[in-house]
């Protein structure tokens, strides 16, 4: 992994969250060293800054969404960003912003995935299916919308992004460490057939045995995508989400999952969203999430 490029894009935005405060994620991971983190790694790191789109105009939902046109203009920015880092042959790493954004990011990885013939797998690392649609949202945030959205459900503005509908299939999804679904979400996940490694499973299996059935077909050709919502992490250790849901994965847990994503050699995007300043202890979140993300990139524990 020595000779990797990374590209770090900030999207510091809460536009599609239930709560403020997503927007300062960026700032809190450059703030816990992430750059100097992996450049220790002999990784070459460039930090983009941020991205620009829309104030938060804190409105209720209209016709089940919640900030639809601004939640469209910042995934445009994303959208293009991510596209244009691939395109140079690098690693785009965004920074959240909330989990609505990865609907921009995802798009523009499908499209370059179409591009240079690789098989596409996206590991959704989440306390949350986020796979709402207008009809049965019981909020209207964007964030609990996404893989629906790139599985072609959802606006036009959101589905079409990257010119073709739909951006992907459900087939090309792992979720990991679910533990919250709403009931019609539930049922929606259900007829999709969407991969859902959730909580349940981790404890009877654990973690081991799910990452190997989750990474199962990962080869050569494949692009492999880890969108990692923070509060995949249980509550205890990483306080700093808007939404926390008891019950998620322990240190050693999350650390054994990047590690073997990190073994496979395949990790060719990533998200880090819904880290929330406002919500955490003196950083440790965001540290958390830094540790976490150097062993993404092949920080190994191993002796021997
Ligand atoms: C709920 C909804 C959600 C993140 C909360 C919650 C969705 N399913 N996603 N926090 N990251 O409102 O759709
Ligand atoms: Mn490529
Ligand atoms: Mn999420
Ligand atoms: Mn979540």
């Amino acid at each position: 992994m020595g000779n990797q490029a990374v590209s770090l894009i900030g999207a510091p935005t809460d536009i599609g969250a239930g709560h403020r405060g997503a927007s300062m994620g960026p700032e809190a991971l450059r703030v816990a060293n992430l750059q100097a983190r992996l450049k220790a790694r002999g990784i070459d790191v460039v930090d983009r800054g941020n991205l620009q789109g829309p104030l938060n105009p804190w409105e209720p939902p209209r016709e089940g969404y919640r900030h639809l046109s601004a939640v469209v203009d910042w995934n445009r920015a994303v959208y293009e960003a991510i596209y244009g880092e691939l395109s140079l042959g690098r690693l785009p790493v965004m920074l959240g912003g909330d989990h609505c954004l990865a609907i921009g990011s995802i798009t523009a990885v499908a499209r370059h995935c179409r591009e240079h013939h690789k098989k596409l797998r996206v590991l959704w690392l989440d306390a949350h299916a986020d796979f709402n649609t207008a009809q049965i949202t019981p909020s209207g945030n964007i964030h609990g919308m996404p893989v629906a959205c790139l599985c072609g459900m959802g606006p036009e503005e959101l589905t079409t992004l990257g010119g073709s509908k739909p951006a992907t299939a459900p087939d090309v999804f792992r979720q990991i460490g679910i533990r919250s679904v709403d009931e019609g979400e539930k049922r929606l996940v259900r007829e999709a057939r969407v991969s859902i490694f959730d909580m349940r499973q981790i404890d009877e299996s654990g973690m081991k045995r799910v990452m190997e059935e989750a990474l199962e077909g990962v080869d050569a050709d494949t692009h492999l995508h880890v969108s990692f919502d923070v509060d995949f992490l249980d509550p205890a250790i990483a306080p700093g989400v808007g939404t926390t849901v008891r019950g998620g994965p322990n240190y050693r847990e999350a650390q054994l999952c990047m590690e073997m994503i990190a073994d496979t050699g395949r990790l060719a995007s990533l998200d880090i969203v819904e880290l929330n300043p406002a919500f955490d202890k003196r950083n440790q979140t965001a540290k958390l999430a830094v540790d976490l993300v150097e062993s993404l990139f092949g920080k190994s524990t191993l002796i021997r």
